[in-house]
C-alpha cells in the first residue's frame, strides 16, 4: 500500500508542497527543495587538476565554462539537466550533452565539495580540441561528431572537486556566463570566497 503524507505551506506567497513519507520503493522520492542550488554559481576544481564553473540557472538548465583541464577553453549555455535534492546539503545533476558526454555531478555546497563523473566517447578522448568552443553555436557539428564515433570505449573520469568560488546570482541571468573563459579578466577563476 502506497501512503503520501502531504505538507502544504506558504513561502513568499508561493505554495510549497512537500513530501513528507518515508522513501520507499514505492514512494521513492524525499523532499525537495533546490533553494540552496538553484541560482548558484560554483567554481571548483577537481582532484586531476581540472577547473570548471557551474551556474545553475534554474532547476532544469545550467551554463557552464571550463577554465582548464583536458577540454579547458570549452563552454555552453542552455543545457537542460536534471537536478534532485538526495538530503540535506546533497544535490545531484545529470545531464547528456550532443557531444554524446554524460556527466553525473554530486553537489555539497555547504561542505563545499563535489563529485563529478565524466562519461567521454572515444572520439573525445582522441580529439578533445574540437569540442573547445562556445558549443552553442555549432550543435549540429557536435551532433555530427556524436554520431559519427568512435563512442567505445567511453573514457570515465570519475572525481572529488573542491569549490573554491560560491556565490548566490540569481535565476536565469543571462549575464552569468556570457564570455568565454579567455575573455574573463586575468585571475577570475582563481578568486576565492
Ligand atoms: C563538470 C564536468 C564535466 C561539468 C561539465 C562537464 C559544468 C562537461 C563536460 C563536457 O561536455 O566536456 O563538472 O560541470
Amino acid at each position: 500500500m502506497q501512503m503520501r503524507i502531504e505538507c502544504f505551506y506558504l513561502i513568499n506567497e508561493k505554495v510549497i508542497e512537500m513530501n513528507l513519507s518515508a522513501t520507499t520503493v514505492s514512494n521513492p522520492i524525499p523532499p525537495q527543495d533546490l533553494s540552496q542550488i538553484v541560482g548558484k554559481r560554483f567554481i571548483y576544481t577537481y582532484a586531476n587538476g581540472w577547473q570548471y564553473e557551474m551556474y545553475v540557472k534554474n532547476a532544469n538548465t545550467i551554463d557552464y565554462r571550463i577554465h582548464s583541464g583536458m577540454v579547458g577553453g570549452r563552454w555552453v549555455k542552455e543545457q537542460i539537466v536534471d537536478l534532485v535534492q538526495l538530503d540535506d546539503d546533497s544535490f545531484k545533476i545529470s545531464w547528456n550533452e550532443p557531444t554524446g558526454t554524460s556527466v553525473c555531478v554530486n553537489v555539497m555546497p555547504s561542505k563545499r565539495l563535489l563529485h563529478g563523473v565524466i562519461f567521454f566517447p572515444h572520439w573525445i578522448e582522441e580529439h578533445g580540441h574540437r569540442t573547445v568552443l562556445f558549443q552553442n553555436d555549432h550543435l549540429d557539428q557536435m551532433r555530427a561528431y556524436r554520431d559519427a564515433g568512435p563512442t567505445y570505449p567511453i573514457y570515465v573520469v570519475p572525481e572529488f572537486a573542491k569549490i573554491t568560488y560560491l556565490d548566490h546570482v540569481g535565476e536565469n541571468d543571462e549575464t552569468v556566463i556570457s564570455v568565454a573563459p579567455s575573455e574573463l579578466p586575468k585571475g577570475f577563476s582563481d578568486r576565492t570566497n
